[in-house]
């Protein structure tokens, strides 16, 4: 394993320099998880969390509810495209554009990705971001913010409900963030952030259907908005949860994540989640599933219409020789869709 993983940290240094902060160390995941044992932790749970998100859960049964028996057509396709759109926000934004440095963007790329983040209201792009490098370079320890050996409700959701392991904010603190910290567009979202979801994630997406086909408010609020929103939570909880569970590791196997169809298609392209640990320089995210990827459609899309360049990829010879080292041409074969 740790031979494997040094391997990969040096293959991701050589390839995409810019990648470097996410090349895995293996000395220092086990110094972690060896102190990480002497470390006192009790978890805490945070109450105000846990009414916040039963109390979206309530409505979203109500918006989901009425999204199949008492919306109108248009609220149906326009609550479809809130959370595909919103979805773009994370995925080809926070997640692809920022967090990996995968791909790059003009400015006008990137205030359309930023407005689209506010959609999914997930924690601005810098906060999401530094969570994000921290399960990379340090996944399945205490360190990485839903460490998967925690058990599957933590790394869906349960991470949100409790105060962060104290080595999660000791190690977060050494990465740097200041790529990040110095784009304009991410410093206007983090000063604006509050109003800017608000209106983003709720008041909007509740009165377009009002105003546009006379959707009732009340209609319009728990589908568009409410359903929508913790639908979308969901399919991104799901990489941290079922991505690192339930399918194919072709990459990789001494890793957890795994390659996993359900997962690609809820989050718009994000489920090749083997792939993606084992290369995340490359903004493509997976090898195979390209009818799923419609996060790696809108990014190609921008490319011809030169918003967006310079977009990273592994070459085929290099994943074949990865596959024939530290994976299984068998499991290849069966996350192909
Ligand atoms: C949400 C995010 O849902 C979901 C992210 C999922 C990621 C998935 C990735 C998978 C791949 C991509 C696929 C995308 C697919 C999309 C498909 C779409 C269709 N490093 O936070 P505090 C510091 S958000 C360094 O209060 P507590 C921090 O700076 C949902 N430092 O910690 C602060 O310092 P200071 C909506 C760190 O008290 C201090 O620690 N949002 C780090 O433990 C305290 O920070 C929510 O629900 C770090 N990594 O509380 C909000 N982290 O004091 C939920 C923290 O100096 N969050 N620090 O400023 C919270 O309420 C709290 O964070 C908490 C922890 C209760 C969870
Ligand atoms: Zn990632």
């Amino acid at each position: 394993t740790v031979k494997t993983r040094s391997t990969i940290a040096k293959k991701i240094e050589k390839d995409a320099p810019e990648a470097q902060y996410l090349a895995v160390n293996p000395d220092e995941i086990t110094r972690l998880q060896e102190e990480s044992k002497k470390i006192p932790y009790k978890m805490e749970i945070v109450w105000r969390n846990v009414a916040l998100f039963a109390a979206l859960h309530f409505g979203a049964a109500i918006g989901l509810y009425q999204f199949f028996f008492e919306a109108k057509w248009q609220t149906v396709i326009f609550t479809f495209l809130l959370y595909v759109f919103g979805g773009f926000g994370i995925t080809a934004g926070a997640h692809r554009l920022w967090s990996h440095k995968s791909y790059k963007a003009t400015t006008p790329m990137r205030i359309f990705l930023m407005l689209l983040n506010n959609i999914a209201l997930q924690n601005d792009v810098i906060e999401w971001a530094r969570d994000h490098r921290c399960h990379h370079k340090w996944t399945d320890t205490d360190a990485d913010p839903h460490n998967t050996t925690r058990g599957f409700f933590f790394a869906h959701m349960g991470w949100l409900l409790v105060r962060k392991h104290p080595q999660v904010k000791e190690q977060g603190a050494k990465l740097d963030m200041s790529d990040l910290e110095s784009d304009p567009v991410l410093a206007f979202q983090r000063r604006h952030y509050f109003p800017l979801v608000i209106l983003s994630c709720f008041v909007l997406p509740t009165i377009i259907p009002v105003y546009f086909w006379g959707e009732t408010a009340f209609i319009a609020f728990y589908t568009a908005a409410t359903f929508r929103y913790c639908f979308t939570l969901h399919a991104t909880w799901c990489i941290n949860s079922a991505a690192h569970y339930f399918g194919w590791k072709p990459y990789d196997h001494s890793v957890s994540p795994v390659e996993n169809v359900f997962t690609t298609i809820a989050a718009v392209g994000e489920g090749g989640h083997n792939f993606h640990h084992t290369f995340p320089q490359d903004y493509r995210t997976s090898e195979y599933s390209l009818k799923y990827n419609w996060t790696r459609v809108l990014i190609d899309v921008a490319a011809t219409l030169g918003l967006v360049y310079d977009r990273k990829t592994v070459a085929d010879e290099v994943i074949s020789r990865q596959i024939s080292k530290h994976g299984s041409e068998e499991h290849r074969e069966k996350s192909i869709m």
